[in-house]
């Protein structure tokens, strides 16, 4: 018997479980339950035991671990399979790539309260401060060509983002195309997809999810481009619901990316995301292409109208976006 056992069987009852029906279905001791009790209470669980009653959770520490994850109730319906926590470690992505070739049919997330060596695309430098953020990164084998895998980051950008509005309906936050999550023009989570692959065939992927959720403090050079969920909603947000949240969204937008293995079945819900819709961008690169972007296609591309009314689709990676006068 885990702690996550007994978190399960107190998570999914809103009243009291008696000892003896704890001790039943888990199998094990009187003394054995009361023991796991004792630990989870000095980890900050708020677990009451009234006589005659039972055991009742009322609350949950904000913490990452693999046993808060998963002995949540939704878990079962999300993508993920397993959880594994790290309370600090270099970066996730590197962990889950050290992992990489181990992976077989299961979904497995590696998860840290702090990460040394945080990393963005193309070796920029992913601040991760510990107790504050979601540090995260998806390991899996999908089944579809190396070419497709970049739009997983757009599957990844809507699970993301409506994770945030399941949390936080109120919330209004949006897809800064292709891999950054706004709120308020502030960039509160960005995307990393990397994979290991042949030429027409992907060993597994891996997606780094960083996401700013509490953290109240940045760098000097972040504070114009960079915020958290708490920052601009003055809410605070328990890390393991919007984890469990995102796994479950990210288990339905895949399966319909997966039907086409395009993203067609996506597009509308994509473009009503989108941030950058409607408005002027600019691209970055030495051919820099100003125009209106219209929405992305089916391949997740992005489609600017230039000022002469001619189409050009800009591919991720290639380049990247930002509104005419700043960040979007
Ligand atoms: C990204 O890159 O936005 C992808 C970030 C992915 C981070 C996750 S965390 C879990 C997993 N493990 C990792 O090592 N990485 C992934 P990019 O578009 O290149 O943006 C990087 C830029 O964002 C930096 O150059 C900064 O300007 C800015 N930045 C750095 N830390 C930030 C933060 N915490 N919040 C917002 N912006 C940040």
């Amino acid at each position: 018997m885990t702690k996550k056992d007994v978190l399960r069987v107190l998570k999914a009852d809103d009243s009291y479980v008696s000892g003896q029906a704890l001790c039943e279905s888990l199998g094990v001791s009187r003394t054995a339950v009361w023991k796991q009790m004792n630990q989870l209470k000095t980890e900050g669980y708020d677990i009451e035991s009234v006589s005659n009653k039972g055991y009742h959770i009322n609350s949950a520490p904000d913490i990452l671990t693999d046993y808060e994850i998963e002995s949540e109730p939704m878990f079962k319906e999300g993508f993920v399979d397993e959880v594994v926590f790290f309370d600090e470690i270099d970066s996730t992505n590197n962990e889950a790539k050290r992992q990489g070739d181990t992976i077989r049919d299961k979904a497995k997330l590696f998860i840290c309260e702090s990460q040394t060596g945080g990393r963005g695309r193309r070796g920029r430098n992913w601040v991760s401060p510990s107790g504050s953020g979601i540090w995260m990164s998806l390991l899996f084998k999908p089944d579809i060509t190396p070419a497709s895998a970049s739009m997983l980051t757009i599957v990844t950008a809507m699970a993301v983002k409506a994770a945030i509005t399941d949390v936080l309906p109120e919330s209004d936050c949006m897809i800064k195309w292709p891999n950054d999550i706004v709120l308020n023009g502030k960039k509160i989570c960005g995307i990393l997809t990397e994979m290991s692959a042949e030429l027409e065939y992907i060993h597994y992927v891996v997606i780094g999810v960083g996401l700013n959720v509490n953290t109240l403090d940045f760098p000097e050079e972040l504070s114009d481009i960079a915020s958290s969920i708490l920052k601009e909603t003055g809410v605070k947000v328990k890390r393991s619901e919007l984890v469990v949240a995102f796994s479950k969204e990210f288990n339905y937008f895949y399966k319909k990316f997966m039907k086409e293995k395009d993203l067609s079945s996506l597009v509308t819900e994509y473009d009503a995301m989108l941030i950058n819709k409607g408005r002027e961008v600019v691209t970055s690169g030495e051919l820099a292409i100003s125009g209106t972007a219209v929405g992305i296609n089916s391949m997740g591309e992005l489609i600017i109208k230039l000022k002469d009314g001619d189409l050009k689709v800009i591919r991720a990676g290639e380049v990247s976006v930002r509104g005419l006068y700043g960040y979007v």
